[in-house]
C-alpha cells in the first residue's frame, strides 16, 4: 500500500470495442474447451471468445470504457483530496517508502495512494459506473458489494525501484470466498505502459491456489502492505498489458499480478476497485497463509486509531463493505 500518511478509521462508456486483446498479448484462448464455464456467469454482455479468454487467462480488458470526462472528474478530486481540501473518515491516504521521511507537503507530488475511498461521493462514482458494473455482473451476479477501492498515482521512481508493486495477489488482502465470485477493476488514468509501470499478470494463474506472501527483501525497501509472493520467480512468463486512457481490465483475485517501477518523469495514474458478490462468505484467517496480513492491519489500527486489538480482519472489512446494486446478502 505505501507508508501510511493518514488513515482515517470509521470506528462505528463509451464502449468502443467489446474485444479482449488474445492477440495482442500472444496468449492463446483457441485450445480451450471447457467442461463449463466456472469463472464467468451466464449473461449477454460477454461474448463467448471474451468468457473463454477470462476462463482461460483470469483477466480480460475493454478498451476505452470509462470516458475522458469521468477521469477528469476523479483526477481534480483527487488533487483536492491531496492538498488536504477534502477529508473523509476510513479514508488511508499513503506514500512511498523513498519519501517517507521527506517533510509532507500536501500535493500529490507526495501521495501515491489513496486507498478506502468508499466515503467520497466523487471518486466512489466509478464503483457506481453502469459501464464497469455492466462487467462486474459478469462475474459476480447481480447483488454487488464494493469490497476495495484505490486510487494509485505511482511517482516517478527515485532510483531505488521502491515504485514497483511485488507480484502477488489480491485474495491474499480478503477474508471472504469464493474467490470466483470476486473481481477487480482497474482503468488506466493516462496511457500505461512498461515505462510508467503498467500493471503485468500471469495469465492463468487464477486457476491455482492462494500462495504465501510476505514483504520481499528488495534493497530500497517496500512499501507497507505490499506483499509478494514468497519464492517468487522473476522470469515467470508474464504479459504486460499495455493500456491506454479509459482502458479496464477485470481480473480475478488469485490473478498473479505486480506492476514495474516508474521510469517516467510522469505521475502514472489508476483508479480500482474490488467487487464482490453480496452472496460471499466471510472466512476466519487465523491458522493461515493470510493471517500475517491481519495482524499487520490490525497492529496500525491499533495504533493509529485505538481500533480493538482483538478484532479481526472480518470485522475491518463488514465496517466498510457497500452495497452498489441488488440486495445485501452476507457480507
Ligand atoms: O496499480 C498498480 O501499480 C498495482 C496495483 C495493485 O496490484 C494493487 O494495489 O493490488
Amino acid at each position: 500500500m505505501g507508508q501510511i500518511l493518514k488513515l482515517q478509521f470509521r470506528s462505528k462508456g463509451m464502449e468502443m470495442s467489446k474485444t479482449a486483446h488474445p492477440t495482442t498479448w500472444a496468449v492463446s484462448s483457441t485450445s480451450f474447451h471447457p467442461p463449463q464455464f466456472q469463472y464467468t456467469l451466464d449473461n449477454d454482455v460477454l461474448s463467448l471468445e471474451q468468457r473463454k479468454f477470462y476462463e482461460e487467462n483470469g483477466f480480460l480488458v475493454i478498451k476505452n470504457l470509462v470516458s475522458d470526462d469521468d477521469i477528469t472528474r476523479f483526477r481534480n478530486q483527487f488533487q483536492r483530496i491531496c492538498k488536504q481540501e477534502v477529508k473523509h473518515e476510513g479514508m488511508m491516504i499513503m506514500r512511498d517508502v523513498s519519501t517517507e521521511k521527506s517533510k509532507f507537503i500536501p500535493s500529490e507530488e507526495l501521495i501515491t495512494k489513496v486507498q478506502n475511498f468508499h466515503q467520497d461521493e466523487e471518486l466512489f462514482r466509478y464503483c457506481t459506473l453502469p459501464e464497469i458494473l455492466k462487467y462486474v455482473e459478469c462475474f459476480t451476479g447481480p447483488n454487488i458489494m464494493v469490497v476495495h477501492t484505490m486510487m494509485i498515482n505511482k511517482p516517478p521512481d527515485s532510483g531505488k525501484k521502491t515504485t514497483r508493486h511485488p507480484f502477488h495477489q489480491d485474495l491474499h488482502y480478503f477474508p471472504f470466498r469464493p474467490s470466483n465470485r470476486i473481481v477487480a477493476a482497474w482503468t488506466a488514468m493516462e496511457q500505461v505502459n512498461r515505462n510508467n509501470g503498467c500493471l503485468s499478470v500471469l495469465p492463468g494463474t487464477h486457476k491455482g491456489c492462494l500462495k504465501p506472501h510476505s514483504y520481499p527483501q528488495w534493497e530500497g525497501g517496500v512499501n507497507i502492505m505490499y506483499y509478494g509472493i514468497e519464492g517468487y520467480d522473476e522470469n515467470s512468463p508474464r504479459v504486460h498489458l499495455e493500456m491506454e486512457k479509459g482502458d479496464t481490465v477485470f481480473f480475478h483475485p488469485l490473478l498473479i499480478h505486480g506492476s514495474g517501477w516508474n521510469k517516467s518523469q510522469g505521475y502514472r495514474k489508476a483508479i480500482s476497485c474490488h467487487f464482490a458478490s453480496a452472496d460471499c462468505h466471510y472466512i476466519d484467517v487465523k491458522g493461515t497463509s493470510q493471517e500475517s496480513f491481519e495482524k499487520d492491519i490490525l497492529e496500525t489500527l491499533h495504533k493509529v486509531y485505538g481500533f480493538p486489538e482483538d478484532a479481526s480482519l472480518k470485522d475491518i472489512y463488514r465496517l466498510n463493505v457497500q452495497l452498489v446494486k441488488g440486495e445485501r446478502i452476507n457480507l
